[in-house]
């Protein structure tokens, strides 16, 4: 209750800061992007992780407001990066039903400098079902058409359909690190992840792994054809300056 009333003033005192949590190549360990994070520094609490503020931002209605800013302060970092010369090929940021369904998102992107295959929009499964039809058949569309990719967020969680989730030819699916987690010790789950990309194969759609927490699930996900990596085993979510640092580091 308390948090719903400060998180308006968050949105206007630009409390929100974006973290950053590369993403690698799993052949080449490259940095093949990376997913933006929302955190909120709360003057008195500290950062605070989205599952603290994405229910008070949805009951607020202010979801859509609050993915507006962090794309803006992601493709702002994103010419700060080239500039330095870092080799970050795209930068992803999650979109909530809220953001697709703003009647001026597709006027706000194209205003956007955004070079193709720069910026990807994470979805949630759930976006397939959830009474957004002219999100499904017109804007993701016209998303695509201004160069922006799309990508299946924490897929195989929610009960959205394959075929369902097809219809948006996503660019990639990326598995949800429930998914992943047992690998090492389960033979059944590993066939599974080896069927998702399979799928994958035959759509023409990269798969990503998150939740990559060790290098042995690297390792097993790499052997498995899985094309790009998410996890702490590799990289944590940080600030731009730490991306910073850490690309250097790389280097
Ligand atoms: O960073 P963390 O793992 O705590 O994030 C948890 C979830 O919060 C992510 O999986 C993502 O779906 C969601 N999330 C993070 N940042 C944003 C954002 O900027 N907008 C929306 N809509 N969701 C976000
Ligand atoms: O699907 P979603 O957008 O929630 O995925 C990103 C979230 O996953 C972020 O909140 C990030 O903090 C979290 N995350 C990233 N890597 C790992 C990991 O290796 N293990 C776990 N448990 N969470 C991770
Ligand atoms: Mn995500
Ligand atoms: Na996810």
């Amino acid at each position: 209750k308390e948090l719903a009333d400060e998180f308006t003033h968050a949105l206007d005192r630009d409390e929100l800061v974006a973290f950053f949590q590369p993403q690698f190549d799993a052949n080449t360990l490259d940095i093949a992007g990376v997913e933006t994070l929302a955190r909120w520094d709360h003057p008195k609490k500290g950062l605070l992780a989205p599952n603290r503020f994405l229910d008070v931002a949805e009951k607020l209605g202010r979801t859509g407001d609050m993915d507006r800013l962090i794309l803006q302060k992601a493709l702002f970092e994103l010419t700060r990066w080239d500039s330095l010369g870092m080799q970050i090929p795209r930068v992803s940021v999650n979109i909530s039903a809220r953001r697709l369904a703003q009647a001026n998102l597709l006027a706000e992107l194209s205003e956007l400098p955004i070079a193709k295959g720069r910026l990807c929009f994470e979805l949630l499964e759930t976006i397939s079902f959830n009474d957004l039809q002219p999100v499904l058949k017109e804007i993701i569309p016209a998303v695509k058409k201004l160069g922006i990719e799309i990508e299946i967020d924490d897929f195989g969680t929610e009960h959205a359909s394959i075929v369902s989730l097809l219809r948006f030819e996503p660019r990639r699916l990326k598995i949800d690190r429930e998914i992943i987690k047992p690998i090492i010790a389960s033979p059944s789950q590993r066939r599974l992840v080896s069927s998702i990309i399979e799928i994958g194969r035959s759509q023409n759609i990269d798969i990503v792994a998150e939740g990559v927490e060790t290098m042995e699930h690297a390792k097993i996900l790499k052997d498995l054809g899985c094309h790009i990596l998410q996890g702490y085993a590799l990289a944590r979510p940080m600030t731009s300056e730490q991306l910073i640092e850490f690309c250097c580091i790389k280097d």
